[in-house]
């Protein structure tokens, strides 16, 4: 099957290799132990080097701002050994319906007023069925109707699903690695490492983009998180959107009590990110309401250009407080990136969004 794309043909089937790790001829293959070199580089260093390259390809005082709201809570049957949304666990978080259009077009909208310039909605799935593509695909338009970007997480898509979705008005969809390869199964047992490749591989062949990284901070070692990064970058092409979650210690997980992981090395790992994926915007995810504003400021000057705005992620805290992300973007000199989707077809100028507009 071919199809017209920016006026070349392109072939499903040719795209579909997207899915394999391999080495390709347009763009530098990441070797774990290069990686693993980056990461052994000393931090200052490192940071620098993420600095450099981040100024290179984007402007350093914009942040994308996504707004994350989980649309179907709850009662997962995948056993992902960190998430409390697993129905094998008991972490306090109830199974729920998915949510009604109207009430996720009204989150959707003060969103949209707080300066978010993308929504994200998450379903607690380890895939949808075809009837919930139906559903997800009308509250896909209705939120790209209110002219913001659009990012779905619904696991893993069977055939058809993501022409579905990307048809309904889905600009990226989020599906993460998660960790290093050869520690998948130490994590998830339900599905394997080469499912969400095919899945990604699905998103891709639709023409949609991706939204992929994973989470550190799960007991991996720094040649683990080395193999994560490298993951991810040779993924052909790569992907727009890299989020980096520091793992939240959800009690009741199995993951509940792993060690701490210095805060150098979540600086280093989104050093690393933005070494390896020049052109994606490389998100600071879950974890930042217990991440010091100082260690922030050093990961987006390493980098990071993207955050998550409000006071919760899917089910746990996001924000350290009311208003907090507003005050650090404005002590750090930094505004939320407007998105295409945002700005109006004719000739009217874009809304203009400043650091105050997130607040609550
Ligand atoms: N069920 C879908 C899936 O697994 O792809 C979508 C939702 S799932 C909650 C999306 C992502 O949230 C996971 O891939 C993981 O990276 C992240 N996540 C889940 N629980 C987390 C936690 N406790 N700490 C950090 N990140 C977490
Ligand atoms: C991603 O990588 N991080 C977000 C988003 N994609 C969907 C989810 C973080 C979840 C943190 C734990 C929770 O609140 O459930
Ligand atoms: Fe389910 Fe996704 Fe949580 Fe895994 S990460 S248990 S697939 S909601």
């Amino acid at each position: 099957m071919s199809k017209k794309k920016n006026g070349m043909t392109t072939h499903t089937a040719a795209l579909r290799r997207y899915a394999t790790p391999t080495p390709h001829h347009t763009a530098q293959y990441w070797k774990k132990c290069d990686v693993e070199a980056l990461l052994d580089t000393p931090l200052l260093e490192l940071v620098w080097q993420a600095a450099q390259v981040h100024r290179q390809h984007f402007d350093p005082q914009q942040v994308q701002i996504s707004a994350l709201l989980s649309i179907k809570t709850g009662g997962c049957p995948e056993d992902c050994a960190y998430c409390p949304q697993s129905a094998r666990y008991d972490t306090g978080v109830a199974r729920e319906a998915l949510m009604d259009i109207d009430d996720i077009v009204a989150k959707a909208k003060i969103a949209k007023a707080r300066g978010a310039s993308r929504f994200c909605m998450g379903a607690a799935w380890r895939g949808p069925r075809p009837k919930d593509v139906q559903r997800v695909a009308a509250i896909i338009s209705a939120v790209k109707a209110l002219g913001l970007e659009t990012c779905g997480t619904f696991g893993m898509l069977e055939s058809g699903m993501a022409e579905q979705l990307k048809e309904a008005g889905l600009d990226y969809y989020n599906h993460n690695l998660d960790t290093a390869p050869e520690k998948y199964h130490d994590i998830i047992s339900t599905r394997h490492y080469e499912e969400r490749m095919d899945t990604l591989g699905k998103v891709r062949a639709a023409g949609l983009k991706i939204c992929c990284g994973g989470i550190v901070g799960m007991d991996e070692s720094r040649a683990e998180r080395a193999a994560f990064i490298a993951s991810l970058a040779n993924l052909d092409p790569q992907p727009e959107s890299v989020p980096i979650n520091q793992l939240v210690k959800v009690p009741g997980t199995p993951l509940e009590s792993a060690e701490d992981l210095d805060w150098s090395e979540f600086v280093r790992t989104v050093a690393a990110a933005r070494i390896t994926m020049p052109r994606a915007h490389v998100r600071l995810s879950a974890g930042r309401a217990q991440m010091p504003e100082a260690v922030q400021a050093l990961c987006f000057l390493a980098g990071a250009n993207s955050i998550f705005s409000g006071d919760t992620l899917l089910v746990t805290p996001n924000e350290a407080g009311q208003g907090s992300d507003a005050r650090l973007l404005a002590k750090l000199g930094l505004r939320p990136e407007i998105a295409p989707a945002a700005v109006p077809e004719n000739d009217a100028p874009p809304p203009v969004h400043t650091p105050d507009t997130l607040a609550p």
